[in-house]
This record gives structure tokens, C-alpha cells and sequence, in this order.
């Protein structure tokens, strides 16, 4: 080999070895970490039933948190380039911050979309299916506060279909019923966050209070579609 073929030699495997470090680095950079989704309403828009500041912390920094440390989290781990249902459902493969950070993302996304200011009625589709499986609305409601109200400390209520019924359940901190951990699991169609920051501000310990005002902000058009895809 000549010293200009040596020099070109060289050079070509200096070039290269600088390729893969810059394709290492855009990977890195390309990967996309979680974001926080914009809600479709303003922070004041379920006025008086849930209050702006509650819903701007409950948003901006809560579920923000929750984000920033399930980014944090999964670096380096085989999470890493899942998406986020893939994670829920095989909870059990990963740490704890993963399951509370990765939990908290996917729970409060799924919330903010069936909350809405202009709550509207259950179809009747959905209503027959409520009746079919609670024996009334009323019941159903009954049922789903009792079981927002009876879970002791944070967690969350659930309005799940499981092999095609319509089923009620609660889950502590930030499982959900499509955790393969969760004791009943189901797809969700509807949910309450009953943690403390979600109403301790304008409800202080009357989580009950907080609980019947729920019924006067879900968007029944999102629960409708969840239905359809759940069944
Ligand atoms: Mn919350």
C-alpha cells in the first residue's frame, strides 16, 4: 500500500467510525420522548365542577411530572422505544417508577379525553348496555361513586369492558385495568381520579362532593367511542 492509498485507508475508516457516531447521536436525538397532550378545553372550562387552578396544576405540573420522570426512566431500558400502551400492558417487565410515571402518563391521558364543558347524555346504545349490565343508570352511578369513594387513599375508578360486559372496578395509585398487575382488568371506557390533587383544593376531604359534580363534565361522545372500540 501505497502512502496516499495508506492515507485514504485511514481516512475512510476515520469517516466512517464518525457516520456511526453521528447516526448514534440522531438516533438519540430522533428517539421521541413523551409529551404532554394539549387538552382540548381551557383550564376554566369545567367551571364550577372542577376549578381552573386545580385543572392547570392538575395538568401542567401533575401529569407534566409524571412525564418528565417516565422519560427519565426508560432510558437505557427496553422501554425505551415503546409506545406507551405497549408498556401499560406488560407493566410487570418493568421498575416501579416506570409502572407509577408510565401509569400516570397513560391514566391522565385517557382523562382528560372524556372530560368535557358540554357534557351532553349517553347514547342509547350505551345507556341499554348500562341498563343491561347495572340493572339502571341510576345504579350504575351509585355503584361507580361507591367504588370512587371505598378506594382508600390515591387511585382511580373505572368503567371497564371486560369479554364484552360492562364492569366496575378501582385500582390504587396509578394502575390501570390494562395492566397485566391489575387484579380486574378490562378495556376502560370511563375514569375518575380520585387522588387528592384532583379535587383538595375546591373540595378539600369531600371527595363525595367531588365525585357527584364528576357526572356534569364527562364527554359522553368520548366514552361512546371508547365503547365501540372496546367491544
Ligand atoms: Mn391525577
Amino acid at each position: 500500500m501505497n502512502r496516499n492509498n495508506f492515507l485514504k485507508t485511514i481516512f475512510a475508516g476515520f469517516l466512517a467510525s464518525k457516520i456511526e457516531t453521528l447516526k448514534a447521536k440522531s438516533t438519540t436525538f430522533l428517539a421521541e420522548p413523551f409529551k404532554l397532550p394539549a387538552l382540548g378545553f381551557n383550564y376554566n372550562a369545567l367551571e364550577p365542577h372542577i376549578d381552573a387552578l386545580t385543572m392547570e396544576i392538575h395538568h401542567s405540573r401533575h401529569h407534566q411530572a409524571y412525564i418528565t420522570n417516565l422519560n427519565k426512566a426508560i432510558i437505557g431500558t427496553p422501554a425505551e422505544n415503546l409506545s406507551i400502551a405497549d408498556i401499560i400492558t406488560n407493566i410487570s417487565k418493568y421498575s416501579s417508577a416506570i409502572k407509577n410515571n408510565g401509569g400516570g402518563h397513560w391514566n391522565h391521558t385517557f382523562f382528560w379525553e372524556i372530560l368535557s364543558p358540554s357534557s351532553g347524555q349517553p347514547s342509547d346504545k350505551l345507556r341499554n348496555l348500562i341498563v343491561r349490565d347495572f340493572e339502571s343508570f341510576e345504579k350504575f352511578q351509585s355503584d361507580f361513586a361507591a367504588a370512587a369513594t371505598s378506594r382508600f387513599g390515591s387511585g382511580w375508578a373505572w368503567l371497564i369492558v371486560q369479554n364484552g360486559k360492562l364492569k366496575i372496578s378501582s385500582t390504587p395509585n396509578q394502575e390501570n385495568p390494562l395492566m397485566d398487575i391489575a387484579d380486574v382488568k378490562g378495556t376502560p371506557i370511563l375514569a375518575l381520579d380520585v387522588w387528592e390533587h384532583a379535587y383538595y383544593l375546591k373540595y378539600q376531604n369531600k371527595r363525595v362532593d367531588y365525585i357527584k359534580a364528576f357526572w356534569n363534565v364527562i364527554n359522553w361522545e368520548s366514552v361512546e367511542k371508547n365503547l365501540n372500540k372496546a367491544l
